[in-house]
């Protein structure tokens, strides 16, 4: 059923703010915009959503699900001058800029979604 290894990739990883904007849709350039985003990773997609969301509540705000499968991830620091940036592009050609001033935060978010993006890729 569904067990404790679709869990195991993202122990220790919990929603959070992150600074996202999306630079690219379907290969077409997009107007740089950073925004909050509370980010949810799952097994295999990268949901962003405009308010965090509580367990209790039905109402969801999702504003964009990345879907990670056959995406790519790197980190980047020639497409921002903030710091520790990472790009994710997605096997439909949209591009996704992420960041977060704790550099620890943003290794951590890197690691977990290239995990996602490795085994949803394999699999
Ligand atoms: C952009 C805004 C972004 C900045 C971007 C600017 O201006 O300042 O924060 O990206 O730089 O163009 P505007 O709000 O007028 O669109 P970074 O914060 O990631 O540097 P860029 O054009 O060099 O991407």
């Amino acid at each position: 059923g569904s067990g404790a290894s679709v869990l195991e990739p993202f122990v220790g990883l919990k929603g959070e703010h992150l600074n996202v904007t999306k630079i690219s849709e379907s290969g077409k350039k997009q107007r740089k915009n950073w925004t909050v985003m509370w980010s949810v990773l799952t097994t295999d997609q990268l949901l962003f959503y405009k308010e965090k969301q509580h367990e209790s509540s039905q109402k969801t705000s999702k504003t964009d699900v990345v879907h990670l499968c056959g995406a790519l991830i790197q980190w980047t620091t020639e497409k921002s001058s903030r710091k520790n940036v990472f790009q994710i592009t997605t096997n439909t050609g949209s591009e996704y800029l992420l960041q977060t001033d704790c550099y620890s935060t943003a290794g951590k978010w890197y690691d977990a979604i290239r995990k996602s993006v490795d085994s949803s890729t394999k699999s």
